[in-house]
């Protein structure tokens, strides 16, 4: 989103000192970058969780201002692929950073800061973009520990900025945006004022549903479940939850279908604000080894 963009939107004639581009988001898994392109964005754009790996696909959540449009990719977290999902996932972050203004590199303040940061690092310090650390989780830390966080944090490359911030209390988050927006070329308004992601109505719904049913599990099955809308119709939305064995079945249908009605007892709600009041049937169903398959990742944009 460079010179050429900014030109023929200028020919076009958008607000002159209207600021608008993209910043992508990278990071180790759960280091709350879905939490933080949330608080950046004033509400819920990507679904967060305490379990790794739960965002798989880019998502664009973007903030607007008077004078600027941020449009932040949140991402995977950088992982060694395992599996055609996996692999996938690492596809998604690499071609992210082709087209950004700046990137912002979000670190666990709560845990040390190790080898997987410095990997990640050592990949967006070399994109020839500036570079925003957000040193995030800080909330309830000891000042000494931020501190000394922050001084490891900063060796780890040419940043432009570092921010110490909690996407979890919104401390420093509006230091942060009105750094990322300062970073952003003149440039028109790529989305609408209202819309606040990229995704569908329908890919919107599968993963607050897949949240839910993150929240709700543990050990292997989390990664193992995939959701997808099969139909929105006048007050009824249906969806697959798909898992991959019999086991990982019974587990998320639960005694008696327990487990199921509680993901969509939590779902609900959330899909409501988006649709207005909703019956929600959902069915737990079986396919092997869909993680591995290409046309089932396809069809679930990732
Ligand atoms: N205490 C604290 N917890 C946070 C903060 N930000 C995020 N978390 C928690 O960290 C966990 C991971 O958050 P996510 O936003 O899903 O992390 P992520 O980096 O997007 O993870 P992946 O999508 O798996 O790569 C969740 O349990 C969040 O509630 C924060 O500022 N403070
Ligand atoms: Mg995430």
């Amino acid at each position: 989103m460079g010179g050429g963009v900014a030109e023929a939107a200028k020919d076009t004639g958008y607000a002159r000192g209207m600021r608008s581009g993209f910043v992508a988001v990278a990071g180790r898994p759960n280091v709350g970058k879905s939490t933080l392109v949330n608080a950046l964005c004033g509400g819920k754009v990507a679904i967060v969780s305490d379990k790794p790996q739960t965002t798989r696909r880019r998502i664009f959540g973007i903030a607007n201002g008077d004078d600027y449009q941020l449009v932040l990719a949140d991402l995977p977290g950088f992982q060694r692929p395992r599996d055609a999902l996996t692999e996938h996932m690492q596809r998604t972050v690499d071609s992210s950073f082709d087209d950004v203004d700046a990137v912002l590199l979000v670190l666990s303040a709560r845990e040390r800061i190790g080898a997987g940061d410095r990997f990640i690092a050592e990949r967006v310090f070399k994109l020839d973009r500036p570079v925003v650390i957000a040193l995030n989780k800080v909330d309830r830390l000891k000042p000494g520990h931020i501190a000394s966080q922050m001084a490891t944090a900063a060796g780890l490359g040419d940043f432009r900025a570092l921010h110490p911030v909690s996407a979890k209390t919104g401390d420093g988050i509006a230091a942060l945006r009105d750094e990322l927006v300062g970073l952003l070329p003149e440039g028109p308004m790529y989305f609408a004022p209202e819309q606040r992601t990229d995704l569908d109505v329908e890919d919107q719904i599968a993963e607050l549903i897949r949240e839910k049913a993150l929240q709700l599990t543990r050990d292997e099955v989390p990664h193992a479940i995939t959701v997808e809308v099969e139909e929105i119709a006048e007050k009824v939305v249906r969806a697959n939850l798909f898992v991959e064995t019999d086991s990982q079945k019974q587990i998320l249908v639960g005694k008696g279908g327990a487990m199921v009605r509680e993901i969509g007892t939590r779902a609900r709600p959330e899909i409501e604000l988006l649709l207005g009041p909703v019956f929600l049937d959902l069915q737990v169903k079986v396919r092997p080894r869909w993680r591995r398959d290409e046309a089932m990742l396809e069809r679930l944009g990732i």
